[in-house]
C-alpha cells in the first residue's frame, strides 16, 4: 500500500514486533472489546528497545551518508529517546552527546541517577544536564550542544527530540502499518483502532500516514502525554503532511485526520496522575505487562478509560502499540514502593 523501497533502511530491530492478545484485561473490562497489544517495547536488544529504533532505522543510513561521528541530541532527564540514541552510537562506534533537559517537575531523589540516564551514561554517551523546562520543539541547548561537537573538530548529526522533526522522522512508523498490515492478513482480520501514545508526535504522524493508505487514518487514536495538545496536533499534522508526500500517498491529510485525545495527560507531562497509576497497576497485574509512568501509562489509562465509556463499539478490535519506556519507572520508585 505504502512503498518504502526507496529508503535505505539500517537494521536496528529484532524485526516485526509480535501482536498478543490481552485477554484478561478484555475481560476484566466488560468482554466486548477485544484488546491487543504490538509490542515495540520488545523490538530490539539494543538496551531494552522502544519506539525510537523503528524512527531511527531510517534516519541512521543518512548520518552514515554524512560521514557523521557523534550522534547528538535532545530529551528530558529520564528520555527514552535519549537512551536508544546512545546505544545506537554505541553500536555502531559512534559518539554520543546527550543534551538532558529538566523537563519533569518530579522530585524523586535518585531522578537523574536511575534508569535511562544510567544506562546512556554506563553507554559511554556524553549527558549534559541543562535547568530547562519541557518543549517539544528545536532548542538552544542542542544548537549549543551542536556547536560544541563542531568546535572540537568532530563531525555531529543533529537528531531532534524524539526523531520526530527530521526529514525521516515519520517513515518508521509507516512502515509499523505496513507490517501491521503483513500481519492482520495473516491473523485473518484488521483492527479497528489503534491506540498510541503522542508527544513530539511523529510516531503517531507515521501510523497515520501508514493508514491513511486503508482509510484508517481517524482510527489512530492518539493520546497526549505532553501537556501541550495544540503544539504536539500541529506537530503530528505536518510531520504526517511531510511523510505523505515522501511516501507519495494520495490525497491530502488534514487536522481532522489527527485524533488527539488530551484528557489523560494531567496533571503534568511526566507526572503520573493516580488513574495513571491505577491502569499501570491493573494492566501489570491482569497481563504482566509492564508500562511506565510518562508515556505507555496514560496511554493505557485513556485505553481502559475509553473501552469503560463505550468509545469503541461492541465487537471492535483494539490494538494498543506498546511503545516502551519502562526503565524510567525506577525514577519513581517511591511512588511504586508498595506496589
Ligand atoms: C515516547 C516519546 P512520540 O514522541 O513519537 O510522540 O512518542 C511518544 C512516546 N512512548 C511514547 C514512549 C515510551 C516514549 O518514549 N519519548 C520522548 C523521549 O525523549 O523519550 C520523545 C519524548
Amino acid at each position: 500500500m505504502i512503498d518504502l523501497s526507496p529508503f535505505e533502511r539500517y537494521p536496528l530491530t529484532f524485526g516485526p514486533t509480535p501482536i498478543e492478545p490481552l485477554a484478561r484485561l478484555s475481560q476484566h473490562l466488560g468482554g466486548e472489546v477485544e484488546l491487543f497489544a504490538k509490542r515495540e517495547d520488545c523490538n530490539s536488544g539494543l538496551a531494552f528497545g522502544g519506539n525510537k529504533l523503528r524512527k531511527l532505522e531510517y534516519i541512521i543510513p543518512d548520518a552514515l551518508a554524512e560521514g557523521a561521528d557523534t550522534l547528538v541530541t535532545i530529551g528530558g532527564v529520564q528520555s527514552n529517546h535519549t537512551r536508544q540514541v546512545a546505544a545506537v552510537a554505541a553500536k555502531l562506534g559512534m559518539k554520543c552527546h546527550l543534551v538532558q533537559e529538566s523537563w519533569v517537575p518530579f522530585p524523586d531523589a535518585v531522578y537523574d541517577r536511575v534508569g535511562n540516564i544510567l544506562m546512556s551514561r554506563v553507554m559511554g554517551a556524553e549527558v549534559e544536564l541543562v535547568d530547562a523546562g519541557f518543549d517539544i520543539g528545536i532548542r538552544e541547548s542542542w544548537e549549543r550542544a551542536l556547536e560544541a561537537v563542531r568546535a572540537r573538530g568532530g563531525r555531529p548529526y543533529a537528531i531532534p527530540a524524539g526523531a520526530s522533526v527530521h526529514k525521516y522522522g515519520g517513515l518508521g512508523f509507516a512502515a509499523f502499518a505496513e507490517e501491521v498490515r503483513a500481519q492482520e492478513a495473516e491473523l485473518g482480520f484488521s483492527f479497528d483502532y489503534i491506540v498510541v501514545c503522542t508527544v513530539t508526535g511523529s510516531t503517531h504522524a507515521g501510523m497515520l500516514t501508514g493508514f491513511a493508505a486503508d482509510g484508517r487514518a481517524r482510527r489512530v487514536i492518539g493520546i497526549d502525554a505532553s501537556g501541550t495538545p495544540a503544539q504536539t496536533k500541529a506537530q503530528v499534522l505536518s510531520i504526517a503532511r511531510d511523510t505523505a508526500a515522501l511516501v507519495k500517498l494520495p490525497g491530502e491529510l488534514t487536522e481532522d485526520d489527527v485524533v488527539l485525545l488530551e484528557d489523560y495527560a494531567y496533571p503534568a507531562y511526566g507526572v503520573p496522575s493516580e488513574e495513571t497509576n491505577e491502569a499501570i497497576r491493573l494492566c501489570a497485574r491482569l497481563e504482566g505487562m509492564m508500562t511506565d509512568p510518562v508515556y505507555e501509562g496514560k496511554s493505557m489509562q485513556g485505553l481502559i478509560d475509553l473501552v469503560g465509556r463505550g468509545y469503541f463499539p461492541a465487537g471492535s478490535r483494539v490494538l494498543y502499540a506498546h511503545l516502551g519506556g519502562v526503565p524510567a519507572i525506577n525514577a519513581y520508585s517511591y511512588l511504586y514502593r508498595n506496589g
